[in-house]
């Protein structure tokens, strides 16, 4: 049973370079929070890093809503994961054919170390992205986390896709690192992690369908090995204090399954 296993005897299982470094973060920060820093500039994208950077595993960032993000920007990310020892997640959710795909996501494999990709187009998404991967130093240590199931109100994503976009997990297991979904039951082996996005403490969802859970709930019910963080952390008053607080409440929230 997956949920009943520590994050150390997964990471036997981890086939998957990224998956298995991602593994060793968590267990060596006591964390399984990531921040979507979603932010609208690049000073921004830079001093929220650094205020979350001791909390985190991963950074999600969606570059495409930053105003000036530039190589730059790109290059002081990279400084500051290898500072705090987290991995940057770029949640592009690349969908197209798998030419087009390879050539978009040569644009972010430079410094990203994740990506995110929906499994609509068919399986071929996934050697696309190792394509891209694969033009970048350490390219081999990148991963990709497969998009099966949304928190937003209405999504279309039923059972049946999100038990074949966890069969392309099984498929190609050294570069599907994770799954992104809200159901303990997709994930497919045990060295592939489940992300969840839809936390917050203070909300039960926004007035554009996004719908939250607690910690507790995210962790201990719908089975996320990482859950995200992004409006409750980065949209209040002190960051670092509540980026501070969801570690907590999400690690307890992990040894609680765990016991
Ligand atoms: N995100 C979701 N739900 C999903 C997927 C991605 O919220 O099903 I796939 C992203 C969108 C945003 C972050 O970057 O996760 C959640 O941010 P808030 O905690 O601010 O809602």
């Amino acid at each position: 049973d997956r949920l009943k296993l520590s994050f150390e005897k997964r990471k036997q299982f981890a086939k998957s370079a990224a998956a298995a470094s991602l593994f060793d973060i968590m267990v060596a920060k006591n964390s399984n929070l990531c921040v979507a820093a979603d932010v609208p500039t690049a000073e921004k994208l830079l001093e929220i890093t650094k205020l979350v950077g001791p909390y985190i595993c991963v950074l999600k960032t969606h570059h495409d809503i930053v105003d000036n993000f530039t190589d730059d920007t790109a290059v002081e990310l990279q400084k500051l994961a290898k500072k705090f020892n987290f991995l940057i997640m770029e949640d592009r959710k690349f969908a197209e054919i798998g030419s087009i795909a390879l050539k978009q996501a040569s644009k972010v494999a430079g410094w990203a170390d994740l990506v995110t990709a929906h499994s609509n187009a068919g399986p071929d998404i996934v050697p696309a992205l190792r394509s891209a991967f694969s033009t970048c130093p350490e390219g081999d240590k990148k991963g990709v986390f497969l998009v099966a199931e949304m928190s937003s109100k209405g999504n279309l994503h039923s059972p049946e896709y999100a038990k074949a976009t966890a069969n392309m997990a099984i498929l190609y297991p050294e570069v599907v690192s994770g799954l992104v979904c809200q159901s303990p039951s997709v994930v497919p082996s045990l060295g592939v992690l489940q992300l969840t996005p839809g936390v917050n403490l203070e909300t039960k969802g926004d007035s554009l369908g996004q719908q939250y859970n607690t910690p507790e709930v995210v962790v201990g019910e719908k089975g996320a090995d990482i859950a995200v963080v992004g409006r409750g952390i980065v949209s209040v008053s002190d960051p670092a204090a509540a980026a501070q607080k969801y570690q907590t409440l999400l690690w307890q929230a992990y040894l609680n399954r765990l016991a």
